[in-house]
């Protein structure tokens, strides 16, 4: 008599590994396969002493080329005797199938058909713990972790986008369409590191769905010119953590005082140069080369970054960079000049972008109509601004935070908020305290300008994908 008992064997398993020679000591799985297979096992006949199964493998993960399939028999008294299509041993109880020339690569979905007839002594003749290249199998699909460099169409902003550029007054993806990146500004990372941590990094990208990351490295107040190393390598953290959420990062050289950035031109130099080469394969890196200059002429400005860009490009040729501008990154307007100073006398260089800021409390209507003038002409990026007063204190000005708010939107001027910390200060995101505890996703977190920050960014982003 013919008896048919099916048996449906599930494993998750290493997939994505070749195993052919020593399944048992493949690698940990890479964090870019998703893992899965599923095993059905099928006697086909059975007789006095003997029987024939069928063993159908299926990879529910990533494409795998080289597999072992493992399983064990019931009692050391069941052998295989023949099998076929894969190169079968036993030892023990335990067997082993390595795939063979025409059935080793598996792609998702795909499934190769093994068989083998066998004989045993006693007992029930049903193996049990498959494993493919190691890995038990339960039948589901296990997915990765998430990886440091995000995949293209992995729904992040940087998975969309990719590697940004300009193209003409705009920044751009890569299908060369202009975007918006909307997102938050650290506080200086030498006061404020307990805010950047995977709680708050995730937060900021899952709940915030921030496009942005901007870390702000002072040079001076106890930032990096007190250690160099230190920070060069806390800011490169914080880029991959940024990087591995999707996000992108604006690395700020945050020079506020003394204004003229060439005081700091030497350690400019030696900072770019050194984040340029570590990150230069990332693309979700952005930079910015002075914060914000002030008591300075453009034509001081100018020269500085022309001495600064040809750096980052040695190392990072693709890499947009920012360029500060006179009085506080106002273009010029907060000590009586406008933006024709950049129009007619732009920085040598291309792929880059002119920044400018401004606190929504103290920089009204004038402002605003620099920067729909300027953004005719100018590549504009808002890489920094509030929703208070130029103190980074006082009332958050609403109606103000507003207007402007929809005029960057409008323009597709890509901006980010003063600041994703627990400051003292009206400008801060988060109250007093947050960064103590791990909770930066409830709205019993969040500062009134947090709050209304939060419900800006968070909305959905239209990225074009062609
Ligand atoms: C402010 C901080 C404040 C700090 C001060 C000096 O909010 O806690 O004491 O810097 O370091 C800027 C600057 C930015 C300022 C911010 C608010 O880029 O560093 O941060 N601001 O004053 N430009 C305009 C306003």
């Amino acid at each position: 008599m013919k008896r048919m008992l099916a048996l449906l064997a599930t494993c998750a398993t290493a997939l994505g590994l070749s195993a052919l020679t020593t399944p048992q000591t493949v690698a940990a799985p890479r964090a870019e396969a998703a893992t899965g297979c599923r095993v059905d096992y099928t006697i086909t006949s059975q007789w006095q002493g003997g029987f024939q199964a069928g063993v159908k493998v299926t990879n529910l993960g990533s494409p795998v080329t080289g597999w072992t399939l493992k399983f064990t028999m019931p009692d050391a008294g069941q052998k295989v005797v023949q099998g076929w299509n894969a190169t079968w041993s036993q030892s023990g109880s335990t067997v082993s199938a390595t795939g063979v020339d025409w059935n080793r690569t598996l792609a998702t979905g795909a499934s190769a058909d093994l068989g083998f007839t066998g004989s045993f002594t006693s007992g029930n003749p049903k193996p049990t713990a498959f494993t493919l290249n190691g890995v038990p199998c339960t039948g589901a699909v296990e997915e990765p972790p998430p990886g440091p460099d995000p995949e293209p169409g992995d729904g992040t902003p940087v998975g969309i986008n990719g590697q940004l550029r300009v193209c003409g007054v705009n920044l751009c993806n890569q299908y060369n369409r202009p975007i918006q990146l909307r997102g938050m500004s650290t506080h200086g990372i030498q006061w404020f590191s307990q805010c950047y941590n995977n709680a708050s990094l995730d937060a900021l990208a899952k709940d915030w769905k921030s496009d942005l990351f901007r870390i702000a490295m002072y040079v001076q107040e106890q930032g990096y010119e007190t250690d160099p190393a230190g920070f060069t390598s806390r800011v490169n953290s914080l880029v991959d953590m940024a990087e591995a959420r999707g996000m992108y990062a604006l690395i700020d050289f945050h020079t506020l005082t003394p204004g003229d950035p060439n005081y700091n031109l030497d350690r400019a130099k030696t900072f770019f140069a050194s984040v340029a080469a570590r990150n230069a394969g990332k693309k979700n890196v952005i930079y910015e080369i002075a914060n914000e200059p002030n008591g300075v002429s453009w034509a001081a400005i100018k020269n500085y970054a022309e001495q600064v860009i040809p750096v980052i490009r040695a190392a990072d040729p693709d890499a947009v960079v920012i360029v500060g501008t006179r009085a506080w990154s106002s273009l010029g307007v907060s000590e009586g000049s406008n933006e024709t100073e950049v129009v007619n006398n732009p920085v040598n260089a291309t792929n880059i972008m002119y920044a400018f800021h401004f606190y929504a409390a103290s920089h009204k209507d004038n402002y605003r109509a620099t920067v729909s003038r300027a953004a005719a002409k100018l590549p504009l990026f808002v890489t920094e601004f509030g929703t208070v007063s130029a103190t980074g204190g006082g009332t958050m000005d609403r109606a103000s935070s507003v207007a402007w708010l929809d005029l960057l939107d409008q323009l597709k001027i890509s901006y980010a908020n003063w600041t994703y910390s627990e400051a003292n200060e009206s400008s801060a995101a988060f109250k007093p305290g947050t960064c103590n505890g791990t909770d930066y996703s409830s709205s019993g977190v969040l500062t009134e300008s947090g709050a209304l920050l939060k419900s800006r960014i968070s909305t959905p982003d239209s990225f074009p994908t062609s």
